[in-house]
């Protein structure tokens, strides 16, 4: 009997309602569609979804401006499909993680809409105002407004503060009352079933209200600068005790802070304050270079895994809604290497140690869109983005070629469903285009192909629920100084296992470390899986590897788990 808390082993999949699957032909997905789908996401061998917002919004920022954190968007459905949602996941043994959108509100929720009337309104002190009399406010960043931080509301001459769009008023969590809030909206969420929470952007929440000058900010000092003040460790705590420790439900927030400490501070059991932290710094390194440095990469992962080994515990992903898709930006996404490369990030994303999170399509290997202009473009920082460098003066073919590559809406187009018109997800014109490479890449086609990046994706979250050793061993890397191979040893107790992946275009050699040497590959992302997902009755044609000897071929993008050859007790 495991005695560790079920978050930990979690196979998380995110979804994104908006652009999961339509079925009231208005070109938006809903909660409908997700009910549909649910056989496929059970399929997936996952056993947790984590739910982006599905609450009441004017959708300026695609449902993270919520005007009521009790109800459902009318796009998306009512609260019976909600009901239903859950009890269709539970039934399939899924867990549910709302997303948890409390750094700010809308200014269309009814708090703000009573803060704005008068300075003495009762919900004033729910928000950040700087009354205009005392001249203009210390400037401070916002990440979607490129005129700042601050807007000026005309009703009673002040301004009001948001880290986000000027629609996403940061609420003032140094009032007691809006904790009491937050907490009763957790409640409610709970007391329906929810299984947990994944809090938005919630490093921000603390802030300075004296609201002193601060060093000058953009989005790469952000959390440096404004990130867990010291009070957020106080209200996690308060939010562990007073809510979360009366269901078996779990947090992770978004972002951890600057440092590995505050990642420790902030997920270490007897600190009582999360679960898990969900870090940007590997998210973020790969989005500051046209192509990243692997050894890089794995000094991240590394650093992440030591950091926290047997302190706190981390959250592993490599793509998000946030983000450009993985196979576009770690791997390859020509014709040539989309699938062996989407099949070797999808490896090291079974079988790294912390709770691993993936993205909807990120099973199907789907890639960054290429659009021409601005026009096709959704997503208000993409747009602002644009704007901000068309008044610049700036070249802008290179900074369309710049969202090609990091906007956020590459993660945003619908799941590719089939080789039907808009790729299955709509019968209607859909929200945001269809990425048009679902001819081929879509769910129908790689449920037809024993080989496809679908099957691979089933056949490593069996291998990780059959080896806790993926879970919670130690990880050892091998070859770090190695700018082609990422390998590396699990072990837990007797139990060892070697992942070695070739992130290169060329044919390599990798050492085969001792223990592995005679030993048996569990999956093999060039192995033929007969579209069959039992890890132990699988037969899979591993000719291609010869382990023999101390040391063994990779193909391009090969990426193999080995068992060693000394069987487990
Ligand atoms: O993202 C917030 C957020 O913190 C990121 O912008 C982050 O600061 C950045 O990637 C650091 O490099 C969340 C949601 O995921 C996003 O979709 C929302 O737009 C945003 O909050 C506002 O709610």
């Amino acid at each position: 009997m495991s005695t560790h808390p079920w978050y930990k082993s979690a196979i998380i999949y995110q979804i994104y309602p908006r652009s999961f699957q339509d079925t009231t032909g208005d070109g938006i997905g809903d909660l409908r569609g997700i009910i549909n789908r649910l056989d496929y996401v059970a399929s997936l061998g996952i056993t947790a979804v984590w739910l982006n917002p599905v609450y009441p919004s004017p959708n300026d920022d695609n449902g993270y401006d919520v005007s009521d954190y009790r109800g459902i968007m009318l796009e998306f459905g009512t609260m019976a499909d909600f009901d239903e949602l859950l009890t269709g996941l539970h039934a399939r043994g899924i867990k549910l993680v709302m997303d948890l959108v409390v750094n700010h509100s809308s200014d269309e929720h009814r708090w703000f809409q009573e803060s704005r009337k008068s300075r003495d309104n009762e919900y004033r002190d729910y928000y950040h105002w700087w009354p205009a009399e005392k001249g203009t406010p210390p400037a401070r960043f916002s990440y979607f407004d490129p005129t700042g931080g601050w807007t000026y509301d005309e009703t009673t001459n002040a301004y009001y503060l948001h880290y986000f769009g000027h629609k996403q008023p940061d609420l003032n969590w140094q009032n007691p009352k809006v904790r009491e809030e937050v907490k009763d909206v957790m409640r409610f969420w709970l007391d329906k079933g929810v299984d947990g929470f994944r809090m938005d952007a919630f490093q921000f929440v603390g802030k300075d209200t004296t609201y002193p000058e601060l060093p000058p900010t953009t989005a790469a000092n952000a959390v440096a600068v404004y990130g867990l003040r010291p009070e957020v460790h106080g209200y996690l705590r308060e939010i562990k005790r007073e809510v979360m420790d009366h269901y078996d439900a779990f947090t992770v927030a978004e972002g951890a802070g600057s440092t590995i400490q505050d990642a420790v501070d902030l997920s270490s059991p007897e600190r009582e304050e999360l679960n898990m932290v969900y870090h940007f710094e590997i998210a973020d390194y790969a989005a500051k270079k046209e192509r990243f440095d692997l050894i890089g990469l794995k000094a991240l992962f590394t650093k992440w895994d030591q950091g926290l080994a047997g302190k706190g515990w981390d959250s592993i992903y490599l793509g998000n809604h946030d983000v450009p898709r993985m196979v576009s930006k770690y791997g390859n996404d020509s014709p040539e290497h989309r699938v062996a490369s989407a099949k070797c990030l999808n490896t090291l994303l079974l079988t790294m140690r912390g709770t691993t999170f993936t993205y909807q399509g990120d099973e199907l290997g789907m890639t960054n869109v290429d659009w021409p202009t601005i026009e096709p473009y959704r997503d208000l920082q993409a747009r602002n983005q644009y704007k901000t460098a068309l008044e610049r003066g700036d070249d802008m073919n290179e900074h369309l070629s710049f969202l090609n590559k990091f906007s956020r809406d590459n993660a945003r187009t619908p799941v590719q469903w089939s080789d039907k018109s808009n790729a299955g997800f709509t019968t209607a014109e859909p929200w945001i285009g269809v990425n048009p490479n679902y001819r081929s890449i879509n769910v129908v086609a790689q449920e037809a192909d024993p080989n496809s990046v679908l099957h691979h994706f089933r056949q490593l979250t069996a291998l990780r629920k059959a080896y806790p050793v993926l879970v919670h061993g130690g990880y050892e890397p091998i070859l770090p100084e190695d700018g082609r191979i990422f390998a590396y040893v699990r072990t837990l107790d007797e139990a060892s296992l070697f992942v070695a992946m070739n992130w290169s275009e060329e044919t390599v050699d990798c050492v085969l470390p001792e223990l592995f040497v005679g030993g048996r590959p569990l999956v093999d992302n060039y192995g033929s899986a007969n579209g069959e997902e039992d890890i132990d009755s699988n037969e899979v044609n591993y000719s291609s590897l010869n382990l023999q000897t101390s040391s063994f071929c990779l193909s391009p993008w090969q990426a193999v788990v080995l068992q060693s050859s000394t069987p487990k007790p």
